[in-house]
């Protein structure tokens, strides 16, 4: 019974497919990252079928490798592969050819489709490679045949430097991990991968003269839980690789035009490497390899001259598996704790004769001295080195590339001296941050908050820099550090889709960019990732609501959407929606107190769930003046806030909340005609470190020619101190019932600061409000 219905199973499957087959697909090259040009031709349009052929250059391995990348990826596309060939054809050809020569830039590449085939044409493999990946996003994930318009996409990347980083010290990951990782890289035209294999917590990396860094320093006994809770998990934690298996990573990356640049972090981030050599740290030790996160005291001693040994043993072995140019040698976050009382460095310093000035303290310089040393030693084997910010603390090694990752300051400042930049600011590119405010349903992660529009929003060129400067800034990359991302799967739920966002900043031009745009191709981009099973967050597939009060009707008009036009279904009892609720089908009018609810249904899967509640009440939605002016910085959508039905969150800063400074909220609502009234409130938000206090006053007067107002009822509230508790309040005062056609509602704030207890001493404070109401 079971086979029978197997079989029935794979007979309808086979027949989805036959009938998909008989359709054409259409090709788009509006793919992520964009493209500099696609422009229309009148070389007629060109059907891929069965039948097409990748012909490539005789006797040119990189180009016979991507021909035959892409006839794996056609394959995964449309089911049918077409065959790799030498031999030249005129018709129904894709042709892979390099030569092209109006193009400075080497990874540029043209795409010409004409009737007779497509051709794509590098400024190098690399380039080639970079027509080959759009041309594969191009094609719909579905079989058949796929028909391309007529079309000439002419590309080249923005930045020479396209990164991503990714940490395997804090967590190991084995190597089929790291080649998942880097597929993930090529298909995002990415063509730097940054492994940083040494840090505190695991040595990752045999090195042969040293043994025991991958004996002793690859693993520790147990990991503390959670945001170092001063609880462990009690499992050992290990993992390296041999030289042999990162060379292999080295090939896999080289095969997708990929440069591996190894990270060996110093003279901070080394206490694993103690563990295992305790000689080289100032106190001798006994080290262990770290079971927490943060940064170890416990550095690399400078003052002691087997150190730079080690380092320069280390870095030979390290050069021979990695043929990169640059070599990452950290320099961040070293704490100069125990150098200062170290006598091995305190006499280094001395006879270096460092001293400290206004910008930079000895050790500082002491730090500069560690990093001269080792980029003159990679320097004398014809390569250079790359180093977070912190390595602009003392003094820049001459020849140095600068990895800007606190923030955006030090890569202003290297790009000034006339270093190269690779801008990292972790307000922008750090992927160990959350993607969600709702962080209950999110994987524990390091904090922050940095959702794929941030990422996309980046602009490395900072607008301070000279023209000249910004010459300097050549390159961008995103960095995952791996804390609390024990396994791969969370790996690419951090990765997917920011590093999509991340890819268009760092591969298409500024005025071509735009988000919303960019949503639309993320949508067949993430039919690849469904096709490889990656493991992606879905943050921008989930409905999304704009929701625009409209007063002449009363009503809040709700507009639900999502970026690939699935459909959304809801509800307004306050239930969890299903497929089996009211599908949402572009028009919804709310105009009672009611708890809105949607959800997106795709195949197999439903969205997380959009929540809006909505209180009405006689003032709702109702003509509104203020007769005193809200905070500038507060003042978001305006009056309408206070009578939108829409309660603000905890956060006085979410935009439906109106500061008042100074001023008192002093709001006339038009209640349309003559209405019996009993009562009125207003909602408040407490926030004391903020200066955001509570109400001294509430008032209500009422009016029926909205000129002349009798005051009806007036509440006073205590003065906010030290012991106030921060949070939301409803202030409510009841009265005799009045019928008024006006309503005017006023709040007023402390006007002077007393008790010497605050900031804000003597000066006014604010106050927040997010909506008044009257029964
Ligand atoms: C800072 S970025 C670090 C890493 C941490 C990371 C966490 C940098 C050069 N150092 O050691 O893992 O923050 O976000």
């Amino acid at each position: 019974m079971k086979k029978l219905f197997m079989l029935a199973s794979i007979w309808a499957f086979g027949w989805a497919v036959q009938s998909a087959d008989a359709q054409t697909s259409q090709a788009d090259f509006h793919v992520v990252p964009l493209p500099q040009t696609i422009q229309a031709t009148q070389q007629g349009g060109f059907t891929l079928n069965n039948q097409t052929v990748i012909v490539y250059p005789k006797g040119n391995k990189a180009m016979k490798r991507n021909a035959e990348f892409l006839a794996e990826f056609i394959s995964q596309h449309t089911g049918f592969r077409p065959q790799v060939t030498t031999k030249s054809a005129s018709r129904n050809a894709i042709v892979l050819a390099l030569g092209l020569t109006d193009n400075e830039n080497k990874e540029a590449y043209t795409l010409a489709v004409s009737a007779d085939g497509i051709r794509i044409t590098g400024a190098s493999e690399a380039g080639a490679f970079y027509g080959v990946q759009t041309l594969r996003k191009s094609i719909p994930m579905q079989q058949g045949e796929v028909s391309f318009p007529s079309v000439t996409v002419t590309d080249a990347p923005r930045f020479s430097y396209r990164g991503a980083h990714f940490d395997v010290s804090r967590h190991f990951f084995p190597v089929d991990s790291v080649k998942s990782f880097i597929d993930m890289l090529a298909l995002h035209n990415i063509n730097r991968f940054h492994w940083h294999l040494t840090d505190d917590q695991g040595w990752r990396i045999e090195i042969k003269k040293y043994p025991k860094l991958t004996q002793i320093g690859s693993t520790r006994p147990e990991t503390v839980i959670g945001h170092n809770s001063g609880k462990y998990d009690g499992t050992p934690h290990a993992g390296f690789y041999t030289q042999k298996e990162a060379s292999e990573i080295v090939k896999y990356a080289a095969e997708r035009h990929i440069t591996v640049i190894p990270e060996i972090d110093l003279p901070g981030h080394m206490q694993a490497a103690l563990a295992a050599y305790p000689e080289l740290g100032c106190t001798g030790g006994p080290y262990e390899v770290w079971k927490m996160w943060g940064v170890s005291d416990n550095v690399l001693c400078a003052g002691n001259e087997h150190t730079f040994q080690f380092i320069n043993d280390v870095l030979t072995e390290i050069i021979k598996i990695f043929p990169s140019e640059y070599i990452h040698v950290g320099g961040d976050e070293c704490p100069k704790t125990q150098w200062a009382k170290c006598p091995k460095c305190q006499a280094r310093i001395q006879e270096l004769g460092l001293k400290a000035d206004k910008k930079h303290s000895a050790e500082e310089r002491l730090q500069s001295y560690v990093i001269g040393r080792a980029e003159k030693f990679l320097n004398s084997k014809g390569r250079q080195i790359i180093g977070w910010d912190e390595i602009l603390e003392g003094g820049l090694a001459p020849n140095a590339t600068v990895m800007s990752w606190r923030g955006v300051q030090g890569g202003l400042e290297a790009a000034r001296q006339k270093h190269n930049v690779i801008m990292t600011p972790n307000s922008y590119l750090y992927f160990d941050y959350y993607q969600s405010q709702d962080k209950d349903l999110e994987p524990e992660a390091i904090g922050g908050f940095l959702p794929v529009e941030t990422v996309y929003s980046y602009e490395p060129i900072d607008k301070k820099l000279t023209a000249n400067e910004a010459k300097y800034i050549v390159g961008v990359q995103a960095n995952l550090w791996t804390e609390y991302i024990p396994t791969y799967s969370q790996v690419e739920y951090m990765e997917l889709p920011r590093i999509a966002a991340l890819a268009e900043v760092q591969w298409t031009k500024p005025e071509n960019k735009n988000f919303r745009q960019f949503l639309k191709r993320l949508v067949p981009l993430v039919s690849i990732y469904n096709a490889r099973g990656y493991n992606y967050a879905k943050h921008v597939f989930n409905v999304q609501a704009e929701i625009t009060p409209d007063f002449s009707r009363g009503v809040q008009n709700v507009k639900l959407f999502t970026i690939d036009d699935a459909p959304i279904y809801y509800t307004l009892d306050g239930s969890q929606p299903s497929a089996q609720s009211t599908r949402y089908n572009g028009d919804l009018l709310i105009n009672h107190t009611c708890t809105l609810k949607a959800v997106v249904v795709r195949p197999g899967e439903t969205s997380r769930t959009l929540t809006q509640s909505f209180q009405f009440n006689k003032a709702t939605l109702n003509p509104i003046k203020l007769l005193q002016p809200t905070a500038p910085n507060y003042t978001y959508k305006g009056e309408r806030t206070l009578v939108d039905a829409i309660y603000g969150g905890g956060s006085y800063r979410d935009g439906n909340w109106l500061g008042f400074y100074g001023k008192d909220m002093e709001a006339v609502i038009d209640l349309g005609k003559e209405t019996p009234v009993s009562k009125a409130w207003v909602r408040t938000q407490v926030a004391i470190s903020d200066a955001v206090f509570d109400l001294r006053k509430f008032t209500v007067s009422v009016s029926d020619d909205g000129q002349t107002f009798r005051e009806v009822k007036a509440a006073e509230y205590p003065i906010t101190t030290k012991e106030s508790k921060d949070g939301i309040y409803t202030h409510q005062v009841s009265f005799d019932t009045v019928n008024a056609r006006y309503l005017k509602l006023t709040a007023s704030p402390e006007k002077r600061v007393s008790g010497g207890w605050h900031y804000a001493e003597g000066g006014p404070a604010f106050i927040f409000v997010d909506e008044i109401g009257a029964e």
